[in-house]
């Protein structure tokens, strides 16, 4: 039993369909730009007290929608709880960002994992999705996400983040057997926790291939697109006009945009280094778009992000035939911690201002 949704744009322009306005929601819009956020924070200890916390990552979910009118929560997580719960012991030191004691680098290590419970192992994850389903009321729907098993599986074999990849790329010409078992049990867990996460109460879901754009065309299609593929054929999620929509996001993707509009995915998110005119062309109506503010931009006046919300709403429009149906507003990554609140405040009224039909 769950509250009907008030505010539809985000589903709606998922299929394609008319909207008011065109939808907007900020990848990493709970975070640590928010100053209620690292209250919290200091509070809880550490992020990951925060994340295995149903209540307090369903009051950071919250945090920005009572701040700004978006048009969809996401769910405070991250995308590494899968690999955690396969037994590489997450943790994070202050300013280096996320670890594995346990990253695995060979064949040996890799034959040993295997796809987690998704109500027992990942429980806290779907206990967060209930309560924030709860909480909202309705008001806006919830996003549930994953990593991609490409991106996922450079944090488990590089044992942490990673300026070069050296030691996934050496993996990927050395044994590529291995990596491939790596990336096929990945995308079983990816699978399964997006399902976990629907089942829960997800309205729409993202995968983020946030490392895609690391690799060569050749080896993204080797190692990348065909999992995301597998996903969005595999991944049930409903028929029609009840289907939870799939959006893959990746960053550097702009060399494979026919290839994710052909994914079977309902949507696909872009970086800010191709055009919205470009690629609602190239991918011809058979998704939703999603993005592509210059996370950069929120560094600018209230002025200069108003005229560059408009060309990036103006820009979707002059691909698809004049019409702003079929795109999310977003920028083409995350929020940075410096960001200021205020900004974001104007970010959201342009979209909707400048978007009103
Ligand atoms: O307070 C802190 O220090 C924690 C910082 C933090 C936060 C706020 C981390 C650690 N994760 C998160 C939340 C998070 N991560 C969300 C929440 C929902 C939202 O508001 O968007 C999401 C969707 C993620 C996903 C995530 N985690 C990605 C993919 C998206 C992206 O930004 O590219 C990646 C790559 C991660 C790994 C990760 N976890 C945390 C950090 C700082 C990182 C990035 C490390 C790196 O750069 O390699």
């Amino acid at each position: 039993m769950s509250a009907p949704l008030k505010n539809e744009r985000l589903l709606r322009a998922l299929r394609r369909e008319p909207v008011d306005r065109t939808p907007v929601w900020l990848m990493r819009q709970a975070g640590r730009y928010l100053p209620e956020y690292r209250e919290t924070r200091r509070k809880a200890g550490s992020f990951l007290a925060m994340a295995k916390n149903p209540e307090i990552a369903c009051e950071i979910t919250l945090q920005p929608l009572r701040r700004f009118p978006l048009d969809a929560a996401i769910l405070f997580s991250d995308i590494l709880t899968i690999p955690d719960a396969m037994g590489l012991a997450l943790y994070f030191v202050e300013g280096e960002g996320p670890k594995f004691r346990h990253p695995v680098r060979d064949a040996a290590a890799i034959a040993k994992l295997g796809v987690p419970d998704m109500e027992t192992e990942l429980r806290y994850v779907m206990d967060a999705v209930r309560t924030v389903r709860r909480e909202l009321d309705g008001n806006v729907p919830l996003i549930g996400f994953s990593g991609s098993p490409w991106t996922l599986a450079c944090y488990m074999v590089e044992g942490g983040g990673s300026k070069d990849f050296g030691r996934i790329k050496a993996m990927a010409l050395n044994e590529p057997q291995a990596l491939h078992a790596l990336l096929s049990v990945n995308t079983d867990a990816v699978i399964a926790y997006l399902a976990a996460q629907r089942a829960a109460g997800a309205q729409a879901l993202q995968v983020f291939d946030t490392w895609g754009g690391v690799l060569s065309p050749a080896m993204y299609r080797e190692f990348s697109l065909p999992y995301l593929t597998r996903i969005a054929r595999e991944l049930e999620r409903g028929d029609d006009a009840q289907r939870t929509p799939l959006i893959l996001f990746g960053k550097g993707n702009a060399a494979h945009l026919e290839a994710l509009a052909d994914s079977g995915a309902e949507g696909v998110g872009v970086d800010w280094l191709v055009g919205l005119e470009e690629a609602a062309r190239r991918t011809g109506g058979k998704v939703a778009l999603q993005g592509n503010l210059d996370p950069a931009v929120v560094y600018g006046s209230p002025e200069a992000i108003r005229r560059e919300v408009a060309v990036v709403l103006d820009a979707y429009a002059a691909g698809n035939g004049g019409s702003r149906e079929g795109h999310v507003f977003n920028l083409g990554h995350g929020m940075s911690p410096d960001m200021d609140p205020e900004h974001v405040a104007v970010l959201v009224d342009a979209v909707h201002t400048h978007s009103a039909r």
